[in-house]
């Protein structure tokens, strides 16, 4: 092997382990389309952007999007061409099991779409990393009983739903995330109520909800849901199938905004609010105190067998990260942990430049910081699931200036760097970058709006386009992966 002019430079062993993971992340929901085919059932995404009045930014919804749910050929093909080592997907509960509950009927036309999927990555070499829940509930289940506020429901339909898909897939897919962001799944879901399924208690925003209780019910039910399916696959699966399984949380690190001891304080209660919340109970086996210190007795208690359950219920840590924020107390929202969140700091320092989005900036330190905060408080290793950036007015732009975007190379390469550098510099361990997303699709709430692909989507003809993105990370994985 010849050495390249870097590694006579000194930087030899600056590499990660050829076992690094890395490739793209989608969801389900944002790229199937095919809504009413082949028998799935409705999502309460379909519903919320199905409503007379949607609240979804642009009107839109998910009936076509990529179209992956036909064209999983050319995604899988365009991974290939990036070189991608893995793929993260999301199952649809309803594809699955059309009306969700655990006595009804599985649809095996749904199993198929996903084997078809397993076993084409296989075949190309890319390895599955499969979420079970990212975010699509089954509308029949919101019907049936409130959907994640129902504990005995809604866990035990969880479970056989968890169930259905190690049998049918465990033999190839050694790679599991039960649920994707608990924390977006109860916050904007049931305390803004600008995600599906849309309570809250703001009138008339929302029709219907209660924002001092719900959104912790659901938050518990949540977590229990994932510790029984963490406890199924244990007991049942791993002996045979082996494979790896955890929850995805998001979190994003901030900053105090000056240097006082209150804007700490700020910082130490949003971890709480926005991780903790979760990530105390799963990783650490106790509560978060802070979560109990502001939401009192509204925050639900776990009996000694439940907490048998959840403590401890993970192999690894799953972050989805995108951004940072300066932070300082203030305001009365729970879920920011009573504090405010800026893009600037007390001095004017700015942390850069707006995007597609108004929560989202780069911030490469702030990555840095963020993985090992986490490393140093949940001691686990750490597959960052999901990172990505919209470029500004990218839907307004022609493919050709689209498919050149320089703020999302320099993003994607920034955050890889300082991956590198918490690896090697600050000895902590990541194991994956995942990068959201694969190609441009359904945003949520956010319709058409924000594009984070690395591929650009012509969404009336469905063809999928290469970004520059793609191909620099390609090159960053080629020089920075050991052999
Ligand atoms: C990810 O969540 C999702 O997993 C993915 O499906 C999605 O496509 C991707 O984000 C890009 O949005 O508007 O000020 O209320 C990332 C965590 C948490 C980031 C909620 C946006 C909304 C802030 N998200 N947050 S605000």
């Amino acid at each position: 092997m010849t050495r390249s002019m870097e590694d006579l430079n000194g930087h030899v062993g600056h590499r990660l382990p050829a076992d690094f993971m890395w490739g793209y992340a989608t969801a389900a929901q944002q790229i199937e389309g095919a809504v009413d085919e082949d028998g799935r059932g409705e999502s309460i995404w379909d519903r919320f952007a199905s409503a007379q009045s949607s609240k979804v930014q642009d009107g839109s919804n998910s009936n076509e999007t990529c179209d992956s749910y036909h064209r999983y050929k050319d995604d899988v093909r365009i991974l290939k061409q990036y070189k991608a080592k893995g793929y993260r997907f999301s199952l649809s509960w309803p594809r699955i099991i059309p009306k969700g509950g655990r006595d009804d009927p599985v649809n095996p036309l749904g199993l198929q779409y996903y084997n078809n999927l397993i076993n084409e990555l296989l075949a190309e070499g890319i390895t599955p990393y499969v979420t079970l829940y990212h975010w699509d509930c089954p509308q029949a289940l919101e019907d049936r009983y409130g959907g994640w506020r129902d504990k005995d429901e809604i866990v035990q339909d969880f479970r056989r739903y968890a169930q259905v898909c190690f049998e049918a897939f465990g033999d190839r897919v050694k790679n599991w995330i039960t649920i994707n962001e608990p924390y977006v799944v109860t916050i904007p879901g049931w305390f803004n109520g600008d995600c599906a399924p849309g309570r809250s208690s703001k009138r008339p925003f929302s029709a219907d909800g209660n924002t001092e209780t719900e959104p912790w019910i659901v938050g518990h039910n949540l977590m229990l849901a994932h510790a029984h399916a963490y406890q199924l696959y244990d007991k049942y699966y791993r002996p045979q199938q082996g494979g790896k399984l955890s929850i995805t949380l998001n979190g994003d690190w901030v900053e105090p905004w000056s240097d006082d001891e209150s804007s700490h304080r700020a910082a130490e209660r949003k971890m709480a609010a926005a991780i903790g919340w979760f990530a105390d109970p799963i990783f650490l086996g106790h509560e978060s105190k802070i979560m109990r210190e502001m939401l009192g007795d509204r925050l639900p208690t776990f009996t000694p067998e439940e907490w048998c359950l959840v403590k401890g219920s993970s192999d690894f840590y799953g972050c989805n990260t995108y951004t940072t924020n300066y932070i300082k107390c203030g305001g009365d929202d729970v879920s920011l942990g009573n504090s405010e969140l800026f893009f600037q700091n007390s001095r004017g320092e700015s942390l850069g430049d707006p995007c597609a989005c108004p929560w989202l900036v780069s911030c490469p330190w702030g990555f840095r910081k963020h993985l090992g905060y986490l490393y140093r408080r949940y001691k686990k290793p750490i597959l960052v699931t999901e990172a990505g950036f919209a470029c500004k007015d990218e839907h307004l732009m022609t493919r050709e200036e689209a498919c050149n975007d320089v703020e999302r190379t320099a993003y994607h390469i920034n955050y890889l760097d300082n991956l590198l550098k918490a690896v090697i510099e600050d000895g902590v361990d990541v194991r994956s970058y995942f990068g959201w997303t694969l190609m441009d699709n359904w945003e949520w709430a956010e319709g058409y709006i924000p594009r984070f692909g690395v591929t650009y989507v012509d969404f009336k003809t469905k063809q999928r386009y290469p970004k520059d993105s793609a191909g620099a990370i390609t090159r960053w994985f080629d020089k920075h992966l050991s052999a």
